[in-house]
């Protein structure tokens, strides 16, 4: 007979998912994921002053906030008829690609690494790195009190196998503080040209509010650089080093196979030609992307709106006596298939339509650094390798883009706000395929509908009673001990889930 383990909240931050497993003979044999709360963002844009969307939308989260600012402009650039010159085109780029770069290093080492790494192995330091000792004082007195969560957030934790190698563990330990500044970098490399960040106030339909001077070119390319020598010194190399030390976990948390992507980094002014391709991979076919083909069920969801609609004339009715329902979160499908989206999603889609040559230059140098066939990235440990990947390609294409911005050259093309209008816009945050649908009536927001990456991926069960992306992953994981279900936790922490975005 199954037994069933809750895992809630699985999450370290970004919003509480819930986890439950159906265990039998020591393996996952079926999972529901629940997202636990509702907060109505799209209710609270009904009514408004359309402008205001790109500034309530990045509300939504604070880790992705630049991606719904950008899906927030780009539908209203669809509904007034207005696109950004290039310099407003590549500073969102920059912008954008800062943000990638912090959340995937917030992912690996805040959010994942502690999986991996063994922290009580700091007991072991005998270096004289000042931080390193602050961090061994502080860990030795938190483990010999009694206090009731010591060293927060290292422990408590699941009692599992780490990486054994102390050097390796102190190594991975000092890059763990090393990532924090990293982040803080990354945050203000973006901030020189989005005012502030999280939250930009310079996104706007039409382009962006910063102008371009050679010294904001020069404090950007400093910054990337430093992010760069990071990403290939640092982050590539601990990936490597944790899936060495774990290759089992490239034969876990495969899931379907089918991934989506809207495309993002405009290389061109007309939108059509990304750094990651659009595209949808099914059953190992590539698909060029349809975005009629985009719907959400809601049967398992704790919504009463209608079911099945595409979210240009969806709605949001919370429902939260719903019969059979468990999640806040809607299933998002296209042409009905559950899909995968993320870094895994983009750089499949784009290895696979094959027409940038530095992707297939990065994914080729991996697969023979360790040896993988290409189908082994579809896994658990394959979406770390992706993101870590991908800083890499965007740190070395985003170099480049700064040293394309032209000083005293426009960076925002005029607009008139629409009386009445719709408009989509399609764009990929960190964790995939984000896209925002606006409906304008009478100057104001008749409708709003966000479909979001964590909601692709954490969805729960569809109208015909298909399993989500990860509810689907977890089958076949492994659990030798059902108090300690780590292979669990680490499939579904490799998805990089937010909840405060899924649920929005
Ligand atoms: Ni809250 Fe987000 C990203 C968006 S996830 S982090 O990346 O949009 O669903
Ligand atoms: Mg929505």
């Amino acid at each position: 007979m199954a037994r069933t383990i809750d895992i809630d909240p699985i999450t370290r931050i970004e919003g509480h998912l819930a986890i439950r497993v159906e265990v039998e003979s020591g393996k996952v044999v079926s999972a529901y994921s629940a997202g636990e709360m509702f907060r109505g963002f799209e209710q609270i844009l009904t009514g408004r002053d359309p402008l205001d969307a790109q500034q309530i939308t990045q509300r939504i989260c604070g880790v992705c906030p630049v991606s719904h600012g950008m899906a927030s402009v780009q539908a209203q650039e669809e509904a007034y008829g207005v696109s950004p010159p290039s310099n407003g085109r590549i500073i969102r780029n920059i912008i954008l690609a800062a943000n990638y770069i912090q959340s995937h290093i917030i992912h690996f080492y805040h959010l994942s690494a502690l999986d991996f790494v063994d922290i009580a192995k700091i007991a072991a330091y005998t270096g004289k790195d000042p931080a390193l000792l602050e961090l061994k004082d502080w860990v030795n007195a938190q483990l010999s009190s009694k206090s009731l969560y010591p060293a927060a957030p290292f422990l408590p934790r699941y009692d599992s196998n780490y990486i054994e190698n102390t050097e390796l563990n102190i190594l991975a330990i000092k890059h763990y503080l090393d990532a924090l500044s990293m982040r803080a970098l990354a945050h203000k490399l973006g901030a020189i040209f989005a005012g502030k960040l999280p939250h930009t106030t310079t996104i706007v339909p039409g382009g962006v509010t910063e102008i371009v001077t050679a010294k904001k070119i020069a404090a950007c390319l400093s910054m990337m650089k430093t992010l760069q020598s990071f990403i290939d010194h640092s982050y590539v190399p601990d990936v490597i080093a944790v899936a060495s030390a774990f290759p089992e976990y490239f034969n876990m948390g495969k899931g379907y196979g089918n991934f989506l992507g809207y495309g993002v980094f405009p290389e061109n002014d007309g939108n059509s030609n990304h750094l990651f391709s659009n595209g949808a991979i099914i059953d190992g076919q590539i698909y060029e992307l349809d975005p009629m083909k985009i719907t959400e069920d809601v049967a398992y969801s704790l919504f009463s709106s209608e079911s099945g609609l595409s979210p240009d004339l969806g709605r949001t009715e919370p429902a939260p006596e719903k019969h059979k329902a468990y999640s806040w979160i809607k299933a998002p499908r296209y042409g009905g298939k559950v899909m995968e989206v993320g870094s895994l999603a983009r750089l499949m889609i784009s290895h696979k339509k094959g027409r940038n040559p530095v992707v297939t230059k990065h994914i080729d140098a991996l697969l023979a650094r360790t040896g993988l066939k290409p189908d082994a990235l579809i896994s658990a440990m394959g979406r770390h390798a992706a993101r870590a990947i991908e800083s890499q390609i965007l740190a070395e294409r985003c170099i480049e883009w700064i040293e394309n911005l032209n000083v005293g050259k426009p960076v925002f093309n005029d607009f008139e706000i629409c009386k009445t209008g719709r408009g989509v816009g399609l764009t990929e945050a960190p964790r995939g395929a984000l896209g925002h649908w606006i409906n304008i009536e009478n100057y104001k927001i008749a409708n709003y509908q966000c479909v979001v990456p964590t909601t692709w991926n954490c969805s729960p069960r569809d109208d015909r009673g298909i399993p989500g992306a990860v509810e689907f992953a977890l089958i076949g994981t492994p659990v030798t001990d059902e108090k300690n279900p780590m292979a669990v936790a680490r499939v579904v922490r490799s998805f990089d889930p937010c909840i405060a975005c899924a649920v929005h």
